[in-house]
This record gives C-alpha cells, structure tokens and sequence, in this order.
C-alpha cells in the first residue's frame, strides 16, 4: 500500500479570493508606469533581452570603469556587469550632492522621544569621517566587519562607510544574543566589530556592548578594535587596547574620503540567516547587481518621488533593512524616515504619531506588525491623521486577506495601493510584486515578477504546472541582486538552491506556491512546513488566512502532527482578539468555520489557544518549533533566532 505521507502530488488549494483593486485612478496619472501597456512591454524587453534592460537601468547608476559584458552565467554562479567598477557608498551619496546636498537623506526618531536628520551633504560628511576611522584601524577591501548596533542614523552610517573603503558588513540584529555573535564571529572571520552600549527597546536598554563582551570573552583575539557608540549612556566596561568610542574616533577624523573603485562582483555584505539545520548561513551579496536591484525595484515598486517620506518599518538587522531602508532608498536620493524602537512605546499609536507628525507617504511594513494592531484596536490608528500616507506595503509572510483589508481601509484610508512584496534574503531585492500604478491588487497575492524575474510554479520533477496548481515556486534565470554564495562554503550553496532543479538551471525558492488564471503567485507557505493530510497536501497559510477571517481571531500559526490513519493532523496554534475568550465552543466554531470556508479536509484536529505564537525577530512564525511542540518532542535545534524565549516555555506548559 502507498504511504499517503509520501507518495508525491501536487499542493492543493481551496481559497477563494474575488476582491480585486484597480491602481486608483489619480495614482496612476502621477505615477512612472501607469499604463498596464508600458509595463507589459517592458517586462517583456527585461525577461526576453535582460542584457538590454538591465544595461539600461544601470546607466542611471555611477560607474568609473564600464561593464564589458552585462551577465556570465555559469550555473549556478553568476557574475553581472563583468569588469564594471563602481564604489557603492557612492551610488548612494556623492552621487547626489549637486542636487540635494541639502536634502533631507535620513529623518530618525529614537523611541524616548529623541530625533536627527540628516541631509545628504551631513550624511555624506559622517560616512566619511567613519571610513576614516575604519581605515585608520586597519580595515582594508575584503575585511569583514561586524555590526551590532540598535537602528539608529549610525547603522547606516556604519554600512555605507564599509562600503565605501570596500569592506564586508555583516549586520547582526541587535535582538540577538552573544552566542548569535560568537558564531557569525567565528564563521565570518571578522576582526573588528561595531557597536553601541545599549538601544532601546520598551523602554529598557538592549545590552549591546555587554554581549559582544560575552561573545569575545574566551575569543583567541581574532577580534582587533571594538568601536562602541554612545547611545543610552548607561556604564559599560571599555577593554584597554580593544575598545574606544564612536565619538572620539570621529571627532578628529576627516569628512573627506576618496571613495575607491570596486569591481562590480567585490563582496559588500554576508547577511547571516539561520538555516533549518542551526548552522547560519552567510548569505553573500556583492555590489553592482545588487545595488542595481535594489535601486531598480525602490525606483518602479514604490513608485519613489523627491518629495517622498520614505519608511519602511524593518531592523537594518534583517535584508529588508539593507535593501530598503539604506541601499534601495539612498540610491534613489530619498529621504528615508527611521524609528528606533517598540511600536506600542509608549502607547499602541506610536506608529500613527509618527506618521501624522513626519507626514510619512510610503509606509512598507510586515503582516506580523498589521495583525498586532488589529489585535490592540482601531482607536489607535482612527485618532490621527494619516492622510499623508499615498502608499503602502508589505513583506516577509503571506498577508491574510484580513489583515490585508484592514490596512487598506484603516492605514490606507482606502485610497492607498498595497505592494505586497515577495522576495527573501537569498534573493536581494523584490522579485514578485505589483507595480502600484498598473497592477490591480487581490488581497493575499504578491501578483506578479518584476522586471527580468522569471517564475514558475513546477511539480516536483521540475515541469511548469497549470494555473491553480500548487507546487514549487522556482526562479528560470539568473537576476543582478541574486546572492553569490554561502559564505565560506560554496558546497551548501549549490545544494541549498540548486540541486533540487540545477540540472534545469532553476533556483529553487523552498517556497510553495500556486498561480492563479491571472498569473498571480499565491505563495502557500513553506514547503517544509506543508501539511500532508490523508494524501492531500495542504500549504499552511490558506489554513491560517481562514482562521484569522474569523471575527475572534487575532493570529494563527498551522502546523501538522504525526496521525496514524491521516498520515498528518492539523493542530492550529490561535491567539484571540482583545474581549474574546478562548473556550471549547470557541474552538468547535473554529474548526467549523475552516471546513466551511476552505473543506473539510482542512478542518484542524486541535486548536489550541495561546498569549502569543513564537516568532523571529523579523516576525516570521516558527512553524518548526510548533511542530515539535504540537508532537509532545522537545524542541531542538536552532532557537537563536527566537525573539521571545518565554513564549516557547509557555506553549510546552500549556500542552495539556
Ligand atoms: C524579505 C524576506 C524569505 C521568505 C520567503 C517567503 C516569505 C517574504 C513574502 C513571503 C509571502 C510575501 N526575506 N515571504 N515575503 N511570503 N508573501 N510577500 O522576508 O529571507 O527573511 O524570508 O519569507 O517564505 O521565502 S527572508
């Protein structure tokens, strides 16, 4: 007999969404694509002749040297803008001094209250000091460089300034601990590392340098010079010869720097994310392709103007910080709006207050972040002005139709288009997403690939698959913002993404998705986390999205569990809205209420209620320890990533 966990079949899919939102007429009037006729034959020029479409983008960008050839590809390796030399620090500074020297590059807002701006001629200036400073210390092209720091105007100062001497950046979130750093550390090869003596989080100092303390604390001394920002002014113990601070370094220090040439393919971050099996991996970017994407997809996905206030909500810890809070942006010439700290500090409409009195317009944030504020309630966002705001987005999970609908309507006031992004560390930048002017938007859909992405949806031998056919989202061709390699193994990384398809030449995406008669990618989750339910294979998020459409639920995480006439079970994990009670009844209704709206096959075994599900710090749900939580095992591997360590604790207690 077959064993219906394991004989193969495509990922079936019962949601049904029919809302569909045209751009708003006054958008696309004003906006750079706002004929659905331009887009169309403009994507068809970058995934029919990319040489031509991306030689074109990049002639917007600042070389010193020209590219002899736009992209070799020897799968699975790729080198874009071949003998190209650029200084990306540059692309993103000096490049803008003659016209907006006196523009506002960085506007921030620190969670006490606190705040900075910086114009381009300022940030230019800091930027330089700080290479200085850096170079001083010894730091030459190539070397790694560790940055630990809160999100503060100096994050960015930091980066650009590694940039810009040709230095490796690997940002470390500062919600990570001292073991996360030990072994960036470790795996890197880093010798020198930037941080701050604290940052504020709800109120209370993040305990930066006392970590990076603790992580060199038994070190071999691979780690030279700690430079360490003052920041919430609390003690912390400096180590003679290794430590010294920010501000005595860069008070004597020039704000004139040279910035150097750079070949197009000269590393410029190893972003470290953490793989299934625990060991980080360093996921590497170098310069001109992905300062190319990024600058590409901030200019057409946004839809950017000069007088836009730019904020997108992510930590400079997570790709979306790199991407598109300081390279997307700063190439643009934006100005870019950054918040320090908690959105609920020191009340649940901190983030409405800032919009109201920075007069934000674009406002990119995460799924995680919308469910919270529906959960805390609508009076936060109805008591302030939002009608700044022309734009929104969002990134790093399927959105739920219901989350989606609330931002368009309470956010966005109805009139705001909503990007819903897809892309992943591995890939740099957006690479499935509408075009605000042109792409009418469903609810729960990133749409369709940006310029010069060719996706599919593919069974598991690798063919295309037919519309609303689950299966395996992959990449068909190589992409300037893709990553390089694993840092330091390149093994992994051909096996990671390009062993499941490589023979087809395909990236592998490890995502599950179907496309619908439109061509629209529904992402359906994880492929690790799909469920297999007598034979029938189930994507978690249509799941969610049918529990979260239910007026009593704020969250719900969906994960299988061993069954031994199913093959799988499905255990909800719920969190209830503000007045709701989580009760058995409760819990009878739920399950009803999935079964009616996506089939009874889908119907959850169990629910269970709980405060809060775990999350990463970037907000993704921890699918991987509910599973194990869901079985009654004890949960193993990596939880450095885990932004609450409390939460885990309860959900093991609250088994019964
Ligand atoms: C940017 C980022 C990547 C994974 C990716 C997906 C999920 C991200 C969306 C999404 C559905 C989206 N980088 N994901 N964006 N799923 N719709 N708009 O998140 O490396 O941290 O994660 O996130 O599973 O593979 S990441």
């Amino acid at each position: 007999m077959s064993n219906p966990a394991t004989a193969p079949q495509n990922i079936e899919s019962s949601l049904v969404e029919n809302r569909v939102f045209p751009p708003p007429a006054d958008f696309a009037a004003k906006a750079r694509l706002g004929h659905p006729a331009d887009f169309d034959a403009l994507y068809k020029l970058s995934v029919e002749h990319p040489d031509v479409f991306w030689a074109k983008e990049a002639a917007e960008l600042q070389w010193t040297a020209p590219w002899s050839t736009v992209l070799e590809w020897n799968a699975p390796f790729a080198k874009w803008f071949v003998g190209g030399q650029l200084n990306v620090a540059a692309n993103c500074l000096d490049r803008h001094l003659d016209a907006r020297r006196d523009k506002p590059a960085i506007i921030w807002e620190g969670e006490p209250g606190d705040g900075r701006t910086l114009t381009y001629g300022e940030l230019h200036a800091e930027v330089c000091r700080f290479a200085n400073v850096l170079k001083s210390k010894g730091i030459a092209p190539g070397d790694r460089v560790i940055l630990y720091l809160p999100l503060v105007p100096e994050a960015a100062v930091a980066m650009l300034a590694c940039a810009r001497i040709g230095a490796v950046h690997s940002v470390i979130f500062g919600g990570f601990s001292a073991d996360s750093i030990k072994d960036r550390l470790a795996d890197s090869g880093a010798k020198f590392i930037v941080t701050a003596d604290g940052g504020w989080r709800r109120g209370k100092v993040v305990p930066l340098k006392a970590n990076v303390d603790a992580a060199l604390k038994d070190s071999n001394g691979a780690v030279t010079g700690v430079i360490v920002l003052q920041r919430t002014k609390n003690e912390v113990p400096m180590t003679a010869g290794r430590d010294t601070w920010w501000h005595d370094e860069t008070a004597a220090a020039s704000p004139d720097a040279p910035a150097e040439s750079f070949d197009s393919e000269h590393p410029l971050f190893i972003l470290y994310t953490s793989g299934s099996t625990g060991k980080p991996k360093g996921i590497l970017h170098t310069s001109g392709g992905y300062l190319l994407g990024t600058y590409c997809s901030t200019k057409y996905v946004f839809d950017l103007r000069d007088d836009d206030i730019y904020w997108c909500t992510a930590d400079v810890g997570w790709i979306t910080g790199h991407s598109y809070v300081v390279y997307g942006p700063l190439a643009n010439g934006a100005t870019v709006f950054m918040y320090e700290g908690a959105p609920d500090t020191p009340a649940p409409d901190r983030w409405w207050d800032l919009i109201e009195r920075h007069r934000i317009t674009i406002c990119y944030t995460a799924p995680t972040a919308i469910r919270a504020f529906i959960k805390w309630g609508d009076q936060h966002p109805a008591g302030h002005d939002l009608s700044s705001l022309r734009l929104l987005g969002t990134v790093g999970e399927p959105i739920n139709p219901e989350a989606w609908m609330w931002f368009h309507e309470k956010i966005g006031g109805g009139r705001c288009p909503i990007v819903d992004t897809w892309w992943q560390t591995e890939t740099g930048g957006h690479m499935i997403t509408p075009l605000p002017g042109v792409t009418p938007t469903k609810p729960g859909t990133a749409t369709r690939p940006f310029f010069g992405v060719d996706a599919a949806i593919v069974d598991d031998a690798g063919a295309e698959v037919g519309p609303n056919v689950g299966g395996k989202l992959v990449i068909r061709k190589p992409w300037p913002s893709m990553l390089r390699s694993i840092w330091g193994d390149e093994d992994r990384y051909v096996k990671t993404y390009w062993s499941e398809f490589g023979e087809k030449g395909y990236y592998f995406t490890g995502d599950g998705a179907r496309r619908d008669a439109d061509g629209y990618f529904w992402i359906v989750g994880r492929i690790d986390d799909v469920l297999n339910v007598a034979g029938h294979r189930l994507g978690t998020s249509e799941i969610e999205s049918a529990l979260v459409a239910h007026p009593a639920v704020a969250e719900a995480a969906v994960v299988g569990k061993p069954d031994e006439i199913k093959g799988q079970g499905v255990v909800a994990f719920v969190t209830v809205k503000g007045g709701q009670t989580p009760s058995k009844e409760l819990a009878d209704a739920l399950k009803k209420h999935v079964g009616a709206s996506i089939g009874a096959i889908a119907r959850p075994d169990e629910i269970r209620f709980t405060d809060a599900l775990p999350k990463t710090r970037s907000g993704k749900i921890m699918r991987r320890l509910l599973k194990e939580v869901a079985s009654g095992q004890a949960v193993t591997g990596d939880t450095t990533t885990l932004e609450d360590l409390g939460i885990l604790a309860k959900l093991q207690a609250s088994e019964d």
